[in-house]
């Protein structure tokens, strides 16, 4: 998008880019609304012996969360502080934060929201290709695609310029197949709606496999030539005849026959999967099973075709590659690994036995705060958990147990509510910095104007605590992408000046072992400084941003990840020779059907699933702030099938009670035949009594860590009988 200023309003503009062509959805179009918004926070607030937040001075805001951190760490060890992220931070944040986390905290104790988000895709992505990316294709390739099978996206309401490309493939006469539980407003732009039992997906991909195999579809030349492991798929596919994949999902046969016919007969076909597939207990074992399909179907690195997978948030793919994951280091390094250690140690300044190890997944990290052996202070960047985490009022327990919780924020979300320390940080239009697309396509995100007198942006936040918990934190260091990769030298001149040739400008040689910013206290507030030393410590990774600039953003619509060399060419199709594994090959992997974590019984006998309207976004914090928005979309609702209405006497907007054994939420019905009759739907996006979060299943995926937000069993009834 483009920003213009006029008798200081902002204004936003749709830009004709690569990915969205000219197109913009209503909460891109309504964002600034919220730069000057009354609720806006403009001061740090304490809570006070009263118990209520009152403003202060940054001063007694970081003297209050430096003292919180010492004491909770001279008392229970650096473990006992903890970070919390999110996908919606710049690149240079989420390395800041993981930065921040490991060097000055020393703790090991970082996860965030993406763990809810893309991690059963990502996880699956890694065993498969070896890489994680989530389309390895430009947008625009879609716009070869003779077949389109989306999995669990609705992108119609999730990302509404996506959608062009759905009309005008069906233009193109390809056909469009959805799959998902309810007809959104995406499955009714398809030729063919699947509509399966939540859960059942991976049973579904089997026995689309499972045709493939038997109608001779296979792609026998490329599963020779370009995978390994096929064999044992195969033989776990053989079982999964449709019918028996019927009766499970109840996707008709035909149905299936159509869809695997569709693919295999394509010439160009492209699967994609997005939360509704991989927010399960078994998602990156059903994300598997669809890479699985594409592959004996030999799409992937195909040109036009392939296997994606949609990211959520506005930096789902670059927050999630720079360390704010808990098994982490940038450049989508693993932390458990002793040469990306010693790598970035080197980077940072610090010996790698130094950095901390491996810690625990987003709910696993947020469901230990405040007990014995958990975390006792959290520091929160742009999450808004008492929302947005799974069995919620069980999470919002833990954050009231803490010792000291510190939320950044623009607003007061339900969690900065409960916080003893907010920040009020800079908003989008205020910042300067990198985001990475879900093509891999890192773009810039242009300061438009200065942030209210007293706001921080959160890179200065991050400086700032850092020189005040440990003075001795070694700084940010300018750093060319060229020559050496070995450590900077600690005698370095500190003679350049602050925001002077952070990267790419400089001279090939000069200062190529780093020359330390000088000043170094503000020094990681300046998002240029953090991104030089991001592409130095991402150098060689499976991430590599090391030949990336802002100047060649500018100049190219954006640069595909990994790009090693600043005069080398950058990726936009992975995997068009060989994957990203040590063989070269893309690995099937047998993955079997199994039950959600919890199935319906006498006392919960419906399904639950959850997830998305158009025009509100995530938690809400945001969306529910903008008039334009909330008139669309003012309040939580509960879907129904009117079959199931009537059974039960319920009435279109009667106040329903939806309850599992975790918690119950309250909200009015909307019923609708676009659902399925055993299955309610319910949006996430609103705290309170109408948190679907208070209901949903905090069962984990063994893997990916992700919890299974979209199938939990519940019962339903009218609040006045
Ligand atoms: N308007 C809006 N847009 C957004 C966001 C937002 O909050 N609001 N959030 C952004 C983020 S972070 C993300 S991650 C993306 C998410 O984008 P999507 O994944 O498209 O969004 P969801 O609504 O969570 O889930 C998609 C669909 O999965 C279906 N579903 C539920 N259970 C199952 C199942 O078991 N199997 C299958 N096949 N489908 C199932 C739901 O009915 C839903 O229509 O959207 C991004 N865009
Ligand atoms: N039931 C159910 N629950 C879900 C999901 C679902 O489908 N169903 N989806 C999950 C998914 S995919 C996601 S991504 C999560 C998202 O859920 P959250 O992690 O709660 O994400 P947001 O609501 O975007 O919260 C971001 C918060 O940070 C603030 N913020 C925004 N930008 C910045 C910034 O740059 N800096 C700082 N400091 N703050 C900022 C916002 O004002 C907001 O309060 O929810 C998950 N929860
Ligand atoms: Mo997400």
């Amino acid at each position: 998008m483009l920003l213009r200023e006029r008798d200081g309003q902002v204004e936003v503009l749709p830009r004709d880019f690569p990915t969205n062509r000219g197109g913009l959805c209503q909460k891109g179009w309504t964002a600034a609304e919220l730069l000057d918004h009354p609720e806006r926070l403009t001061t740090p607030l304490l809570r006070g012996p009263d118990g209520r937040l009152a403003p202060a001075t940054w001063a007694e805001a970081y003297a209050r969360i430096v003292a919180g951190i010492r004491d909770t760490q001279a008392a229970h060890g650096p473990d006992a502080v903890a970070v919390f992220g999110g996908g919606g931070l710049t690149n240079e944040k989420a390395y800041a934060l993981g930065r921040f986390a490991r060097v000055a905290l020393r703790t090991r104790m970082i996860d965030y929201n993406g763990r809810f988000c893309m991690s059963s895709a990502a996880a699956a992505g890694m065993r498969a290709f070896g890489i994680d990316r989530g389309l390895p294709f430009p947008l625009a390739d879609l716009g070869h695609a003779d077949t389109l099978l989306l999995v669990g996206a609705n992108p119609a309401e999730t990302m509404p310029p996506l959608a062009r490309y759905l009309t005008e493939l069906r233009e193109r006469g390809g056909q469009l197949i959805v799959v998902d539980p309810r007809a959104t407003a995406t499955a009714r732009l398809a030729d063919l709606h699947l509509q399966p039992l939540p859960g059942t997906d991976l049973a579904v991909a089997n026995a689309l496999l499972h045709i493939a195999l038997t109608e001779g579809w296979v792609d026998r030349e490329y599963v020779a030539a370009r995978t390994e492991g096929f064999d044992a798929v195969r033989r776990i596919a053989a079982g999964w005849w449709p019918a028996r994949a019927e009766r499970l999902s109840g996707v008709p046969v035909a149905d299936l026959e159509a869809t695997a016919r569709a693919l295999a007969t394509a010439r160009n076909a492209v699967i994609l999967t997005a939360r509704g597939a991989e927010q399960h207990a078994k998602g990156v074992d059903t994300v598997t099973a669809f890479v699985n399909l594409a592959l004996a179907l030999g799409l992937p690195g195909r040109p036009g075709s392939g296997y994606g997978c949609l990211t959520g948030q506005g930096n789902g793919q670059g927050g999630r590659e720079h360390g704010q994951k808990a098994d982490q280091l940038p450049g989508y390094r693993r932390i458990d690994d002793p040469a990306a250690r010693a790598h970035v140690a080197a980077i940072w300044g610090v010996h790698p036995d130094e950095l901390p190890g491996p810690g625990v997944s987003a709910y696993e990290l947020l469901d230990a705060l405040g007990t014995p052996t958990g975390p006792r202070t959290l520091l929160v960047f742009g999450s808004n958990p008492v929302v947005s985490a799974p069995r919620a009022a069980r999470i919002e327990r833990r954050l009231r147990d803490l010792d000291l919780l510190v939320v950044t924020d623009f607003l007061l979300s339900e969690t900065a509510a409960i916080a003893d320390v907010v920040l009020p940080t800079a908003q989008w239009a205020e910042e300067d910095g990198t985001m990475t697309n879900l093509e891999g396509r890192v773009l810039r995100r242009r300061a438009l104007r200065e942030p209210p007198p007293d706001v921080r942006t959160d890179l200065r936040v991050l400086a700032d605590l850092t020189a005040a918990v440990d003075a001795g934190a070694p700084s940010y260091r300018f750093l060319s992408s060229k020559g050496p990769l070995h450590p900077p030298s600690a005698a370095a001149d500190g003679a350049q000046p602050p925001g002077a040739a952070a990267d790419g400008a400089q001279p090939p040689d000069a200062a190529a072992d780093g020359t330390e910013h000088g000043g170094a206290r503000q020094d990681g507030a300046d998002a240029r400084v953090v991104f030089a030393e991001l592409r130095r410590a991402s150098a060689g990774g499976p991430a590599d941003y090391a030949g990336v600039t802002w100047e060649r953003i500018d100049a190219a619509d954006g640069v595909f990840w990994p790009c090693p060399d600043e005069d080398g060419p950058d990726t936009p199709r992975l995997f068009t020779e060989r994957f990203a594994t040590p063989t070269g090959r893309a690995r099937f992997h047998p993955v079997e059907h199994r039950p959600a974590a919890e199935e319906v019984c006498a006392e919960y006998p419906l399904y639950l699933t959850t997830g998305r309207v158009l025009a509100q976004y995530q938690s809400g914090t945001q969306t529910r702030r903008v008039g334009a928005l909330r008139r669309a979309a003012p309040e939580p609702f509960v879907e129904l099938h009117p079959d199931l209405a009537a059974r039960l006497g319920v009435g279109d907007g009667e106040e329903l009670r939806v309850t599992s054994r975790r918690g119950e939420l309250r909200a009015p019905a909307r019923i609708t035949a676009t659902i399925r009759p055993d299955t309610l739907f319910a949006p996430f996006h609103w705290g309170g009594t109408g948190r679907v979060n208070s209901v949903t299943n905090d069962a984990l995926d063994p893997v990916s860590r992700m919890p299974e937000f979209k199938v939990c069993a519940v019962r339903v009834e009218r609040v006045t009988p």
